[in-house]
């Protein structure tokens, strides 16, 4: 079956108003927390990418009773006490994030569990959540001694451990405080520079104690979770696609309503700001504790910038929409300290020097990153997305510019995060407004 999806050159500008789907990794511990917590949790703005549906088959598979109505999703647990030994493998398709806190979860659950994923899955490391959880006394096997997929787990009981970060990932943190729940002791995670912090506001919302001050994180083992409500606010990843779409094409105004703007999350503002675009952020309201708001932006003269340190786990994600960004920028952008991007769904440093040199563009990469040089007039092309969802969107973004027409390879791999992404770059294109 052909897999790709040609895009005209249009160089229409991008307006209206519009509302990304839920955040992905809000939508994945919505799940996860409700199926371990006592009672009905209850999920709106829930966000159905084929991601977050792998985490709750995996959970239906621990005989969880999930319901999904549209966005709107209800869990009811007994506890994860109550969780049946799966007869079938967990699939955990193409998410990281799903494999990795599962692990987590499982380490100190009663049952015994086999988790695979998909070919991109099997080549992430592993090594770097398996090691603190076997220090806590999991029992995990797998391929290459355990660093990746097949993986198999037996749930056991765990001590705490104090636990210093190698490496800045919000999934290996969270992997150890999940584990932590069950464990004997009181968990601590040091971080060396801050990553999202999901988890831990989702905890205190299920009626977790948990502490949070100068990068390190403290939990008592064997709290029990009580169901709750969950309102998901719009992925701040997905609306980074669409804010640079209005910053790079001409005659732009875009405003992206209900955006999650906790401070973990927001480097692509910081990015923008700092570049030189015309943005208005207003802050609403918390729901549950996770700040959202609005964020206009308008066609802007851009300029190059440094990118690194502490602002790169802020931004891990939008790396690849950037350099797109940068690419219009007068000027040299420089991204490093982010190493972490090769064990993404793909090694998006190469990914995205290669695919965006296709169109022109005078980018190249880094042991820790890249540099492009701009601004540069981006032309057309067969672009192909590794399968990965991230490098799909830049390509697609990259056609609201370019002067001939963009042909992306396995553009479905975008439904991971976006299942509706096509539609709204449609009608943004067509100035439209999708609430
Ligand atoms: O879930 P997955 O596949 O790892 O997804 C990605 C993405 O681009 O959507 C990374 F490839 O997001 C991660 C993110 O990079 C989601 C995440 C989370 O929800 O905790 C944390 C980050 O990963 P890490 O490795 O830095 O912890």
């Amino acid at each position: 079956m052909k897999d790709s999806i040609k895009l005209s050159a249009n160089q229409l500008p991008i307006q209206g108003t519009l509302r990304v789907p839920g955040d992905k990794s809000i939508s994945h511990r919505s799940i996860m927390f409700g199926a371990m917590a006592q009672g009905r949790t209850t999920v709106s703005g829930f966000l159905l990418g084929d991601d977050c549906l792998s985490t709750i088959s995996c959970f239906q598979k621990l005989g969880v009773d999930i319901q999904v109505n549209d966005t709107n999703v209800i869990i009811n647990s007994d506890g994860m006490d109550k969780w049946i030994e799966p007869i079938e493998i967990l699939d955990t398709g193409n998410s990281g994030t799903t494999t990795r806190l599962m692990l987590g979860i499982l380490a100190g659950s009663d049952v015994h569990a086999v988790l695979v994923g998909d070919e991109s899955i099997a080549k992430r490391p592993m090594k770097r959540v398996i090691e603190p959880l076997r220090q806590m006394g999991a029992q995990i096997s797998g391929r290459s001694g355990g660093q990746f997929t097949p993986l198999a787990i037996q749930g056991t009981a765990l001590t705490a451990i104090d636990y210093t970060m190698p490496v800045a990932s919000a999934q290996v943190k969270s992997a150890i405080l999940l584990a932590g729940l069950r464990a004997q002791g009181v968990t601590t995670v040091r971080e060396m520079e801050v990553t999202r912090d999901h988890t831990e506001r989702m905890l205190s919302k299920f009626g977790a104690v948990i502490s949070s001050e100068n990068r390190v994180i403290k939990l008592q083992g064997g709290q029990q979770l009580t169901g709750t409500h969950v309102e998901v606010p719009g992925d701040i990843s997905s609306a980074a696609f669409f804010l640079v779409a209005g910053a790079i094409a001409k005659e732009s105004r875009i405003r992206l309503e209900h955006v999650g703007l906790n401070p973990t999350r927001t480097g692509i503002l910081d990015v923008l700001n700092l570049m030189g675009a015309k943005m208005e952020v207003e802050m609403n309201d918390s729901i549950d504790d996770e700040p959202i708001g609005s964020v206009t932006i308008n066609s802007s003269v851009l300029k190059g910038i440094e990118i690194g340190g502490d602002l790169i786990p802020r931004l891990i994600d939008e790396i690849p929409i950037i350099a797109l960004l940068a690419t219009q920028a007068h000027g040299t952008t420089v991204i490093k300290d982010a190493e972490e991007l090769k064990v993404k769904e793909t090694d998006r440093i190469s990914a995205v020097v290669d695919e965006l040199k296709k169109l022109g563009a005078d980018i190249e990469g880094t042991n820790d990153g890249m540099i492009i040089r701009g601004p540069v007039t981006l032309s057309g092309g067969q672009l192909q997305s590794y399968g990965d969802h991230r490098i799909g969107m830049m390509a697609a973004i990259a056609s609201v510019i370019a002067t001939q027409p963009i042909e992306i390879e396995q553009a479905s791999c975008i439904s991971v995060s976006y299942p509706n992404f096509f539609e709204h770059l449609h009608i943004m294109s067509s100035s439209g407004t999708l609430r």
